[in-house]
């Protein structure tokens, strides 16, 4: 990751030891550095208006103070038009720099959202709160559904189309591009390219409900080759059990209230309410950011997700400590 000042200054701000930067000062591509030019102009032309009317503000006040024997209100004619002058030239100097930032962001606003012959097609959908990723490839055989992680090439452009299955909810990855509304009924269209590999993080922008904060999606920019063998391996089904608790904890998914939500390719599991568990393993994040992958969170998971994630739609499932053990050891293995 090219670390550049901003970075650098506003790290201690965000998340240390987390798998992700998030930064729209740290543009990625060419989507996001339209609109990081777009912030400075923006930035820049503001400062400074902002000084300009500060400096004519102590001037005025500079020049009450050396005259305060002097009447407030204009006496002569000369100098009312005068003021009239200062006032029309303001009022031109606004309109002009409006209608410049207006031409500007529309600008920019166009080169985002330029279309590629040859993207990478993904469909994103919304959930309260997660974020489903199917990668629409036109052999139905390669398409694959997995959920919070977007794996993408570097340099190859990436259409995704936004659905939402409930709320509005909104896709924001800064570093790569600007937002996107996720509309029930409507479906939304976002093409960015990354240029570099890394990690970077993303986060619904748009309030869905109570746990909208922790609703972060990750994007893993890779090489072409790293690309394809994560597509390969997403392709296969789901580990088999190589274990007798793991054979067991394979049953219970199956067999308990599990798989009515929940998919594991190659088991009778094939819900669609929740995530895609087939390879939920080889994931850095389950329950949309909330906790790095590991057994131990899987089992904290499985036992709890109502206070770890307050209001989410996962039940507790009644287990006791020996099924949770065969459960997180086969969640674990399901890289
Ligand atoms: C009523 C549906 C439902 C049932 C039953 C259910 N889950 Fe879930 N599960 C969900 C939903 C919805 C989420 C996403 C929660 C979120 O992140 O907001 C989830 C998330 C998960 C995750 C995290 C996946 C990820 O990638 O973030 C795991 C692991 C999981 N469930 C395992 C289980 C297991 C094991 C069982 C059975 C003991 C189970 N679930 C039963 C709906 C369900
Ligand atoms: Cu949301």
């Amino acid at each position: 990751m090219r670390l550049r000042w901003t970075s650098a200054v506003l790290s201690p701000l965000g998340c240390a030891g987390c798998v992700g930067w998030q930064s729209a000062m740290d543009p990625q591509g060419p989507q996001a550095e339209h609109l990081h030019r777009l912030i400075w102009l923006f930035t820049g032309v503001a400062a400074v208006i902002w000084l300009l009317v500060m400096l004519s503000l102590a001037l005025a006040i500079w020049r009450r103070r050396d005259r305060s024997d002097e009447p407030v209100v204009p006496t002569n004619a000369a100098r009312e038009r005068r003021s009239a002058v200062v006032v029309f030239m303001a009022v031109g100097a606004t309109v002009g720099v409006i209608a410049g930032l207006t031409l500007a962001s529309y600008l920019a606003t166009r080169q985002v959202s330029e279309a590629s012959a040859e993207p990478l097609k993904i469909r994103v959908q919304g959930y309260q709160w997660w974020w489903q990723v199917s990668y629409l490839d036109p052999a139905a055989a390669r398409q694959i559904t997995t959920a919070n992680e977007i794996h993408i090439p570097v340099g190859r452009p990436v259409n995704i189309e936004l659905a939402a299955a409930d709320v509005i909810h909104s896709f924001w990855v800064p570093n790569l591009a600007g937002k996107m509304d996720l509309i029930p009924g409507r479906d939304n269209r976002l093409e960015f390219t990354v240029a570099r590999p890394g990690q970077y993080r993303g986060q619904c922008a748009e309030f869905c409900g109570l746990q909208h904060a922790h609703m972060a999606l990750l994007v893993m920019a890779e090489s072409e080759a790293d690309f394809e063998t994560w597509q390969n391996a997403q392709l296969a089904p789901s580990a088999a059990p190589d274990s007798d608790e793991r054979r067991s904890g394979r049953q219970i998914v199956t067999g308990k209230a599990c798989g009515a939500c929940h998919t594991v390719r190659g088991t009778e599991a094939a819900g669609t309410i929740g995530p895609d568990l087939t390879h939920v393993a080889s994931r850095a994040y389950i329950a949309a950011g909330v906790l790095p992958t590991t057994r131990g969170s899987l089992a904290a998971w499985v036992a709890d997700p109502q206070t770890i994630k307050p209001g989410n739609n996962m039940p507790m499932v009644p287990l006791t400590a020996d099924e949770l053990r065969a459960v997180s050891a086969y969640l674990s293995a399901l890289k």
